[in-house]
């Protein structure tokens, strides 16, 4: 592919460094992806996607940049994308999926905080996060208490941040706190944009952003099938592409895939033999490039056909109601959206138990398995909770991002699936 050394260098990346990074990348994308057999056509996109994802894609940011549209980055699928889009602005995910720079993050948070904050800090703090680099605003939430915490340091690291307030609870007056903070990120990115959001900006913005959860429930469903058409390594890239992508190609590409997949449904061709057991993995985020349970699961005879995590169903289980005559109404619908997301963060949170029972009914799962980040205690308190409450086989997993466990988690994962 292309040299982007000067681009890289311009962004301020360390470039020795993310030279290591990129090779060690595109090593275990070959191992994990490429030796798949029987992938759809349409997977060759998203492969170009990733390979050209500190690429093609910085160069597109950075174009975006010159053009004067404003880079907005986040870590949570609760921060509002309309917004972003009604503007003109460029909505991306930050890279927090990779044991990267954890000796510097450590020197700025415990050893005991998950691995998806240590890796956001230290993509950073080592500069190798393009994404980052080329933000205008980085966009956090009161969620978790680590990541609370952490995008205070960050603030001083960026100079970037801007935190949403995200409420604990969904009650009327917790409803009403959200509705304020939508309001306020609509001014904040009215200010930094300097263009205002009018009813028309924000209606195409809310279809955009819907058709893309559309697609992606369309790709979710196609999943259901016995056998699969679709692998869930595959799927979950193209989910993690979801939060990198612009928004209207994604969804093309997307569809595109899911014709093809329809073509396989009809004529029966999966990627795995009929009757092969099916696993529906549920908690915390799978930021990319965490492929680590997927294709643990994958390699022990079982396939993946669904993700209840945020880099999953809880992006695009809901569509915001498009059905709005006036500004106000239109950030009413968007705040009520959001306030559906099922974050374990949230208590008390018993939607989540539903959505997971009714997931699993959905894609005719025959188990799940329920992974948290160590030391995300949101998920894994969740986790015991969830398990007294079903009655389809589960099993529970703490882990990071290392390759440490992987044998140990490989025999676990192995004894569950013979199990089914
Ligand atoms: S809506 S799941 S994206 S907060 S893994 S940093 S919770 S300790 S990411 Fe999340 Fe938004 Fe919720 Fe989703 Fe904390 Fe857990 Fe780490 Fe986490």
């Amino acid at each position: 592919s292309k040299d982007y050394t000067t681009l890289w260098k311009e962004i301020g990346l360390n470039l020795g460094k993310h030279d290591g990074l990129l090779s060690v990348l595109s090593d275990a994308y070959k191992n994990i992806y490429l030796s798949q057999k029987n992938r759809p056509e349409g997977m060759k996109y998203f492969d170009f996607v990733i390979s050209e994802v500190h690429g093609l894609r910085i160069e597109e940011l950075y174009e975006a940049k010159k053009e004067k549209r404003k880079v907005i980055g986040t870590f949570c699928v609760y921060v509002p994308e309309e917004l972003v889009l009604a503007v003109d602005g460029v909505f991306v995910g930050l890279c927090a999926g990779a044991e990267v720079g954890f000796e510097e993050a450590e020197k700025y948070v415990p050893r005991n905080t998950c691995a998806l904050i240590k890796a956001f800090m230290g993509f950073k703090l080592s500069g190798l996060c393009p994404y980052v680099e080329l933000t205008d605003l980085i966009v956090g939430e009161t969620t978790c208490d680590g990541k609370k915490k952490a995008y205070e340091i960050f603030d001083e690291i960026t100079r970037k941040m801007y935190v949403m307030e995200i409420p604990n609870m969904k009650n009327d007056s917790d409803r009403k706190l959200w509705l304020e903070e939508v309001r306020k990120f609509k001014d904040k990115i009215e200010e930094i944009s300097g263009k205002e959001i009018t009813l028309n900006l924000l209606k195409k913005a809310t279809e955009i952003v819907n058709q893309k959860r559309l697609a992606l429930q369309r790709l979710s469903k196609l999943r259901a099938y016995d056998p699969s058409p679709i692998s869930g390594l595959d799927a979950l890239l193209v989910n993690q592409i979801a939060f990198y992508d612009d928004p209207v190609r994604f969804t093309m590409k997307v569809n595109e895939l899911c014709d093809e997949l329809e073509e396989r449904v009809r004529k029966g061709n999966g990627i795995a033999p009929k009757g092969t057991p099916r696993i529906l993995i549920s908690g915390s985020p799978f930021a990319i490039p965490n492929w680590k349970l997927h294709a643990i699961v994958e390699n022990s005879g079982a396939v993946v056909v669904g993700e209840e995590s945020c880099v999953g169903s809880r992006n695009f289980r809901e569509l915001t109601d498009e059905n709005f005559n006036s500004l106000e109404e239109g950030l009413e619908k968007i705040a009520m959206r959001y306030m559906g997301i099922d974050c374990a963060c949230f208590t008390p949170n018993k939607e989540r138990i539903d959505n997971v029972k009714s997931l699993f009914k959905e894609l005719k799962a025959d188990g799940v398995i329920h992974c948290a980040l160590q030391f995300c205690t949101p998920y894994m308190m969740e986790a015991f909770k969830i398990e007294k409450k079903i009655d389809f086989p589960y099993m529970r997993i703490e882990t990071d991002y290392s390759m440490e466990d992987f044998g140990q988690l490989k025999t676990r994962v192995e004894a569950f699936i013979e199990t089914l």
